[in-house]
């Protein structure tokens, strides 16, 4: 029995200093810039490799989005589609709420309306951000592609894969997206506006809580009020309570070991989030973005990663 706590302990002990060691020998304290596009060889080895974040300035001048793209070209291209706006009440969709994982609702709305609340010309109760994370660029929004690229050529070539979707985000500054990680090599393209992220490597999952919770949806009654709507047929999911600007440190003091990288990402710039890093965003309010999602490579590297996980989740008490 002795010996088997003191195995325990061990492993606590190596998961406690594996971040930092982690960092100090992978990772620079802030994210560095690039004045212009890498070649495909120079990107994968320096940074998708690696799995290093970084900012590329002039990658994508040459779009037409880069001018074209104001609230009113796309009210007068897109006004009368109909297209999925993500609605909250307080700015947080897929975010744990009341020991809920809480979905946004999702409502098909006319463009030109969501850009009235956007612009504040109209009111409505919550929070609107078009998010909708299934390649809703070339899915709902095809009038727009003729502004940029389907693809970032030089990223298709490193990676030998085109993406598997690319994303259009607008929203108000309210309109936040919860601490999180994705699977994606993500290429993520600031049109007009600002977005802030917080990032921690996948290297600080000890220190990053992650707990079960049943899944609801957000719906709004007739009177204007959200009510959660839980999900009585799915299974748990997981995901991270913690709020990064304000953590909850009595509750999960690991955190203060973890170190955020922040950087605010421009109109023009290029951020490279590597795959499995963690992400929590903010914007600046009417932001337009676009980002492309190369699926990761199931390599060596995501097992070690899923290996830090399952270690992680043995050793945190439930
Ligand atoms: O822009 C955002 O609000 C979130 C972006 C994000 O989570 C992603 O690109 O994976």
């Amino acid at each position: 029995m002795a010996e088997a706590e003191a195995a325990v302990e061990a492993v606590r002990r190596c998961l406690a200093s594996f971040p930092e060691e982690a960092r100090e020998l992978c990772f620079p304290e802030s994210v560095p810039y690039l004045d212009s596009p890498p070649s495909p060889l120079q990107f994968f080895r320096e940074w998708v490799c690696p799995n290093k974040p970084c900012v590329i300035r002039n990658a994508f001048n040459h779009w037409p989005a880069l001018k074209r793209w104001t609230l009113d070209y796309l009210r007068e291209i897109m006004g009368e589609k109909l297209v999925s706006v993500a609605v909250t009440p307080n700015g947080y969709a897929d975010a744990v709420y009341q020991d809920w994982f809480v979905m946004p609702e999702e409502r098909l709305t006319p463009f030109s309306a969501f850009l009235d609340i956007l612009e504040k010309k109209v009111t409505s109760p919550g929070v609107f951000y078009v998010q909708k994370q299934c390649s809703n660029l070339t899915e709902e929004f095809p009038e727009l592609m003729d502004d940029l690229e389907p693809e970032i050529p030089w990223m298709s070539e490193a990676l030998g894969k085109k993406p598997d979707a690319v994303n259009f985000w607008l929203g108000e500054s309210a309109a936040v997206t919860s601490l999180h990680k994705d699977h994606y090599e993500n290429l993520y393209c600031v049109i007009s506006g600002e977005k802030h992220f917080l990032l921690h490597p996948p290297s600080d999952r000890p220190f990053i809580p992650h707990e079960l919770y049943p899944p609801a949806t957000y719906h709004i009654s007739e009177d204007g009020n959200f009510e959660i709507v839980m999900d009585k047929m799915s299974e748990k999911v997981p995901w991270i309570p913690l709020d990064p600007l304000n953590p909850d440190l009595e509750r999960y003091p690991e955190y203060a070991q973890a170190k955020p990288l922040r950087c605010t990402v421009k109109s023009g710039e290029m951020l490279y989030l590597p795959s499995l890093w963690f992400h929590h965003v903010q914007q600046s309010h009417g932001c337009i973005a676009v980002n492309y999602w190369y699926d990761m490579e199931y390599d060596l590297k995501y097992s070690y990663y899923q290996l830090l996980d399952s270690l992680t989740k043995a050793m945190t008490p439930t």
